[in-house]
């Protein structure tokens, strides 16, 4: 299967031109991106793959919004939309490992030491925004004590020709290894791939223990190994057919201001201090599309909730076999259903959930009658089958996300579970009400409406 973004979109296009939006008209890369992209969403509904293909002030043609459609991520990763967590769960169960390549596509232009990240299209996301940012660059990063490597997405705030900020969730991988760099007086070599194939950031984001290799997810999505091709300015391997790559390294002890900056949570969050990242080299494809995410919508959200739902999955039937299905409606939420056996498997799962994934806050366990795909049934279970002395479970001084505004000043949080389903059991609770089957079954209401 093609492993660039180029091809795919091809695909998308091919398929069904309704999700594909080219723009000639030059759009300033202050706001005019999101405005745009956001628009679309609310005002007319549509949410299609958009290349801006004059940028003020860049050379590089802009995508955005490539994730903002189910059809066409489950599409990448070669599932149908219904089918997509289990495609993503098959793709964790068995991965398959890179494979390494001469030569590539994406070291077509080189930059050589005339690094300048102002070439870039300057992308001013929200009104608060402290500057331009990169926001579709995913880390590749190697254990500087260790063989095991690392992907995730790191947004960079573009500070000067060749440094940018780097924001590190704490306690995630990438954090963990610039902690142990740094410990040794070291600066973290880390290469960034702008613009790849929707089956690589949905593997980049898959969530597991440290010791996995998103590489071999990516790999599982894509259903043949990853090429990968070595960095000019370090031994870092990154995807042979991305559209661009950023080579740097983030420095021992040093932080720069970072933000405000608006967040996929919705709010703008103030300036924090952060790692630094110099940039060393740049490769390109001749003709290279730059690719953003709009930050905080569809975009985004889209993108990141197949993963942590497939993992959060997986965690939850480790301890309850009979789980039904598991929703990611909100930020640091997470709704989940279960076939209850026996009483206390809803405690199990929220501590299974809680236990999963760092940002996980609030867990909502309800019964398999309930679909947590419709948040009225959630709140009507919440609302009927729980007692919140009896039902709620509060975990005080967990580390969460550094994202959310509500967190302390030492940034740890309070999580909470609630057990929403039925006790002590659905089957001898007080009962739904229903029409009786017998009528319900005879009732053709054609025959009552007169049509
Ligand atoms: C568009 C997008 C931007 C993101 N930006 C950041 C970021 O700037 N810093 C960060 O720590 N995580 C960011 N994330 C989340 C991480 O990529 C995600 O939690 C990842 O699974 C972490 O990898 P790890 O589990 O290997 O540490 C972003 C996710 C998306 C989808
Ligand atoms: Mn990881």
């Amino acid at each position: 299967m093609p492993q660039d973004l180029r091809t795919y979109i091809e695909t998308v296009k091919q398929n069904n031109l309704e999700d594909f939006l080219t723009i000639s008209r030059e759009v300033d890369p202050a706001f005019e991106i999101t405005a745009i992209a956001v628009k679309l969403e609310q005002e007319a509904k549509r949410r299609p793959i958009i290349l801006f293909e004059k940028v003020k002030g860049t050379a590089f043609p802009v995508l955005t919004n490539l994730h903002a459609g189910r059809s066409r991520l489950a599409a990448a990763i070669r599932a149908k939309p219904e089918e997509m967590q289990r495609a993503y769960l098959g793709a964790m169960e068995k991965p398959i490992p890179p494979k390494l390549v001469a030569t590539a596509p994406v070291k077509e232009v080189l930059t050589g030491d005339k690094i300048d990240l102002y070439k870039l299209p300057q992308i001013l996301h929200h009104q608060e925004d402290a500057g331009a940012y990169i926001t579709a660059a995913i880390s590749f990063a190697k254990d500087p004590n260790g063989d095991t490597w690392n992907c995730a997405y790191n947004r960079l705030m573009i500070k000067s020709r060749d440094t940018t900020s780097i924001h590190l969730t704490l306690a995630k991988h990438l954090w963990e290894f610039q902690r142990a760099a740094e410990a040794q007086g070291k600066a973290l070599p880390v290469a960034f791939a702008i613009g790849v194939h929707p089956a690589i950031a949905l593997g980049c984001l898959a969530i597991g223990s440290i010791d996995e290799d998103e590489r071999a997810i990516m790999g599982g999505l894509l259903g043949e190994p990853l090429e990968l091709v070595r960095c000019e300015t370090s031994e870092l391997l990154v995807p042979a057919h991305a559209e661009m790559i950023v080579e740097g390294e983030i420095l021992p002890h040093e932080r720069t201001a970072e933000g405000p900056f608006g967040e996929f949570t919705g709010y703008s969050l103030g300036e924090r201090q952060r790692e630094v990242l110099k940039v060393h080299a740049i490769t390109h494809r001749r003709d290279a599309i730059f690719q953003d995410i709009t930050v905080g919508h569809l975009d985004h959200l889209m993108l990141s909730t197949t993963p942590i739902e497939a993992n959060l999955y997986r965690a939850v039937r480790a301890m309850v076999p009979t789980v039904k299905a598991v929703r990611v409606p909100a930020p640091f939420t997470c709704y989940v259903s279960i076939e209850q056996r026996i009483s206390g498997q809803a405690k199990n799962a929220i501590l299974a959930v809680l236990g999963a994934d760092l940002y996980m806050k609030r867990v909502v366990v309800v019964d398999h009658d309930v679909d947590v795909f419709n948040d009225r049934q959630v709140n009507w279970a919440i609302a009927t089958r729980c007692q919140p002395d009896r039902d709620i479970a509060i975990i005080t001084n967990a580390r969460g996300s550094d994202l959310d505004p509500s967190t302390r000043e030492d940034g740890n949080t309070a999580k909470w579970g609630v057990d929403a389903t039925a006790k002590p059991s659905l089957a001898t609770f007080t009962p739904r009400h229903r029409v009786p089957r017998e009528v319900w079954q005879r009732i053709n209401i054609n025959d009552f409406t007169g049509k």
